[in-house]
């Protein structure tokens, strides 16, 4: 009897993790998706539904004529990437992002966001 609860506990354990391992989505970026922000901000920073490789991660933002604005090589921690960016004059800006999950899908995506002229 013993060994049987043992059993069903580590089935529902397995199915468990396999449900929670959904690809590394972006669950919330800073600025804001689509948002228009009235300060240049100094960096993009995304935050993912699961932990991410560094290696195989990364992003670049570009302006309305396709020119990088990021500073190179986005830092990785966990579940999070950010990267530093050039001092952004008003206009809108994409950010694409490619990455490698922990469970070794890759999953990609872009968005804009517009700094405001004042
Ligand atoms: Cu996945």
């Amino acid at each position: 009897m013993r060994i049987r609860i043992l059993i069903v506990t580590a089935f529902v354990t397995i199915l468990g993790s396999v449900a929670a391992q959904a690809h590394a989505f972006l669950d919330r970026a800073s600025p804001l998706v689509g948002s228009t922000v009235a300060s240049a901000p100094r960096e993009v920073s995304l935050t993912f539904t699961q932990n991410i490789e560094a290696s195989f991660s990364s992003l670049q933002v570009t302006d309305g004529n396709g020119a990088r604005v990021d500073q190179g090589k986005a830092q990785v921690s966990g579940n999070s990437m950010r990267a530093g960016l050039k001092s952004l004059s008003a206009g809108t800006y994409r950010v694409r992002w490619h990455v490698l999950s922990v469970d070794t899908h890759k999953t990609e995506g872009s968005f804009t966001f517009t700094v405001g002229g004042r």
